[in-house]
């Protein structure tokens, strides 16, 4: 048994992105704005965009990179990573996409786990960036500034080289387009190994569910860096020869006023902007007629925080669920459906199949009759379709683990499903938190907490703050000895160390952690102690 998409299949071609993309542009197309700088209001032509993705490829190729290399791209939402992302992909080249907010430590670690070759950042977070190039081994000469700095090629000096694009083949449905990092249901970040078939899949399966037209204005402030805005953003937009317009980190008034500005239609975010879009008095000075949409995805929403969001701007709202694993987009509330409720995440995205699964038994659920109100007992939902992850970078156990033999993914997320189809997520099986829609994996915190030497053992799991988000909450065993060790100790520890969405923001001394005899930290006990308290 499972269940399906309530909509017919779509068409995949089996192209690369890049001729998914561009290699239908027409004059009219090219004539096009394709991306508007938020800060300096500087805009390119999807022509533009189209000659600096070649150009790029032309220059990653003259260095001998191209098919079998990867790039890392380390850099907040500008114009030019749409540029850079598609020309590494272009080049043949795989982008593996770093988080702008990344420590030194963080971005050495993936570059040095998907062996990349080079890297481009920007200037404010070359500091950084040139640490970890340096413990790469990327001389400075393969480190690109795109806006330029001192001993580093620009991409500016890339594009006036004017090098021609490569003749590249591979197989779209094989060859590794992108490697964002996941930590998936467990353990440290992997990389997740998606290819042009992928990515193509997820933008033909999202588009006819959204409604992006040519004449919608996306505000483009979640990161293009994080799946979410790769494809959901960057790629469904830019095929549907939309506008983008770029901010490079989240600041409000900056926010407001570049919907009010630019006239933007169609606004992306994560639950937390939500919580400001509905309740902080500065959005009664903006001008926000031109949204249409609010689109809210990668942590669940509230159903009355949605509706309130929809009442005070006049708009819709919508969300959609998914994982890096699955390009990321499973489940979506179509943009014509004003009746599914809000903190559901819709019905399966078309070519997907689902299941839900009894953690405890693994047997299926029942699924209600058609049109039921009714909705099933929760499971862990199992996805499967052509969006679905090649697998994990170098890690076939974690690999074997997440996709079984019948090519579902299991996504470690408790769902239910109605008799319409419609998905809702009630909880997370798995030991991953999200903090403003970022991922802070656990075991990655609770490594660093045992390097304390006050600390004795130490496991770390989500919890709500006040506002209902998640946080990451430490609890802490002490070693003998060290009674004087204080909670604000403990957090900036961690704080000095970790890029600012990992930080842990509460603690609890404990005695013991709970663990199962095979050692494994038990997460579920300490939860429900939590949720007690
Ligand atoms: P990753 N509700 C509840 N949990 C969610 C939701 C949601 N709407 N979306 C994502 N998650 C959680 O790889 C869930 O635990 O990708 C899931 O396994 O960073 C995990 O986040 C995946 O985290 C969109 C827009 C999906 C965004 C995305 C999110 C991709 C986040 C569909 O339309």
């Amino acid at each position: 048994m499972s269940f399906t998409s309530p909509f017919p299949d779509v068409d995949i071609p089996n192209v690369s992105l890049y001729d998914f993309l561009f290699g239908g542009l027409t004059d009219a197309d090219r004539a096009r704005t394709a991306l508007i700088d938020g800060g300096s209001g500087a805009s390119v032509t999807y022509g533009e965009l189209d000659a600096q993705v070649l150009g790029v490829a032309g220059a990653l190729a003259a260095r001998g990179l191209g098919v079998g290399d990867v790039v890392g791209l380390h850099s907040p939402n500008v114009p030019a990573f749409a540029s850079v992302f598609h020309g590494i992909l272009r080049s043949g080249a795989t982008a593996t996409t770093i988080n702008a907010l990344y420590t030194a430590e963080d971005i050495a670690k993936q570059l040095a786990d998907s062996h990349a070759k080079a890297l481009f950042t920007v200037s404010p977070l070359l500091p950084q960036a040139k640490a970890a190039a340096a413990q790469a081994g990327i001389p400075d000469e393969l480190v690109v500034v795109l806006d330029g700095a001192e001993g580093h090629p620009s991409l500016r000096d890339l594009l006036v080289e004017g090098n021609s694009a490569p003749d590249v083949s591979f197989d779209p449905a094989t060859h590794v387009a992108v490697l964002p990092y996941s930590s998936g249901t467990t353990g440290r970040p992997k990389g997740v190994m998606l290819s042009h078939r992928n990515l193509v899949a997820n933008v033909c399966q999202i588009v006819p569910r959204m409604g992006i037209t040519a004449d919608d204005r996306l505000l483009c402030v979640l990161p293009f860096f994080h799946i979410y805005g790769m494809t959901v953003l960057l790629d469904a937009a830019l095929y549907q020869r939309a506008s983008l317009v770029t901010m490079p980190k989240f600041d409000l008034p900056e926010f407001l006023g570049n919907v009010a500005e630019k006239k933007c239609t169609y606004v992306f975010i994560a639950p937390p902007v939500a919580v400001a879009l509905a309740k902080h008095p500065l959005v009664d000075q903006y001008d926000m007629s031109s949204v249409h949409t609010v689109f809210s995805g990668a942590a669940p929403l509230d159903h009355e925080l949605g509706m309130a969001v929809a009442k005070r701007l006049g708009c819709n709202v919508r969300q959609g669920y998914g994982m890096s694993e699955m390009s990321p987009v499973s489940h979506a509330i179509p943009f014509d459906d004003d009746e599914t409720r809000l903190d559901s995440c819709g019905p399966t995205v078309a070519n997907m199949e689902c299941k839900l699964v009894d953690p405890g038994t693994g047997e299926e659920v029942e699924y209600l009759a058609e049109g039921s109100t009714e909705v099933s007992a929760p499971g862990e939902l199992w996805c499967k379709g052509p969006n679905v992850m090649l697998g994990y970078l170098g890690n076939e156990q974690a690999t074997a683990d997440t996709l079984d033999s019948d090519g579902y993914l299991h996504t470690g997320d408790i769902a239910t499903v109605d008799g319409k189809g419609v998905v809702t997520i009630v909880d997370r099986l798995k030991e991953l938190i999200k903090y403003k829609g970022y991922q802070v994996p656990p075991a990655e915190l609770e490594a660093l907490l045992l390097t304390h030497p006050q600390i004795a053992d130490a496991a770390v799991i989500g919890v709500q703050d006040e506002d209902g988000e998640e946080v990451p909450k430490a609890f802490v065993v002490k070693q003998a000895g060290a009674e004087e060790l204080t909670a604000d100790d403990v957090i900036a520890f961690v704080a000095e160390r970790v890029s600012p969405h990992k930080k842990v923001r509460r603690v609890e001394f404990i005695d013991i952690v709970p663990k199962s005899a095979a050692g494994k930290i038990l997460r579920k006990d300490l939860r429900t102690a939590e949720s007690a308290s």
